[in-house]
């Protein structure tokens, strides 16, 4: 079975346990300690970062845009990018320009920088235009693009106190995607957090 270093706090790990989820993989889940990351971890990813997948054998991997993807080809059911080639490269631009489109305003607004809730709600904005286009961020389809986005969105609306009033069409892609059991198993870590 395979282990995932994890832990319940971090957003990025979030990616990884919602496509685990979604897949309907078994693994164990040993929860890091960020304030006091043991040494091992170091050996498994040099950054010392969650989440870190490994398999049995001694495959080791790092980063959660790479875990997801190589879960989605190891795993490809149920399909979590769009069958569509454009709009599996698009989904792919989501996940390359997530710092721009959400990251970098969802950390300064959680490190209290100056004029960090504007920004955040000017990306929110953003996010908002394209899904009144279109149901989910890559497109027609549920899937990658979506859950490399959701885990902030949980903690910014649950534990920043960021309103998306302004924002319907994020609202109900919220509302879509939280219905999920693997996000919904998500947001009550969230909450309960
Ligand atoms: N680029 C990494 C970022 C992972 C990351 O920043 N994880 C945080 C917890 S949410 C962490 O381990 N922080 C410890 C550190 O940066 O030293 C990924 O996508 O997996």
């Amino acid at each position: 079975m395979p282990t995932l270093y994890t832990a319940e706090r971090c957003p990025y790990a979030a990616r990884a346990r919602i496509v685990l989820a979604e897949k309907g993989l078994d693994y164990n889940a040993v929860e890091i300690d960020l304030d006091d990351r043991p040494a091992w971890l170091y050996e498994k990813n040099p950054l010392g970062r969650v989440p870190v997948y490994e398999e049995d054998g001694g495959f080791v991997l790092p980063e959660s845009e790479v875990i997801i993807e190589y879960l989605e080809e190891r795993y490809p059911e149920p399909a979590l990018w769009p069958a569509d080639p454009a709009e599996r490269a698009l989904g792919r631009l989501w996940l390359q320009r997530f710092d721009d489109r959400l990251g970098d305003a969802y950390y300064a607004l959680r490190r209290g920088a100056e004029g960090a809730r504007e920004e955040l709600d000017t990306k929110l904005g953003e996010l908002d235009r394209v899904l009144e286009g279109q149901p989910y961020l890559s497109g027609r389809g549920y899937g990658l693009a979506d859950i490399a986005y959701v885990p902030w969105l949980l903690r910014a609306t649950e534990r920043l106190d960021v309103e998306l009033e302004g924002f319907p069409a994020l609202v109900s892609w919220l509302e879509r995607v939280a219905a999920r059991p693997a996000v919904a198993a998500e947001r009550v870590l969230v909450s309960a957090g």
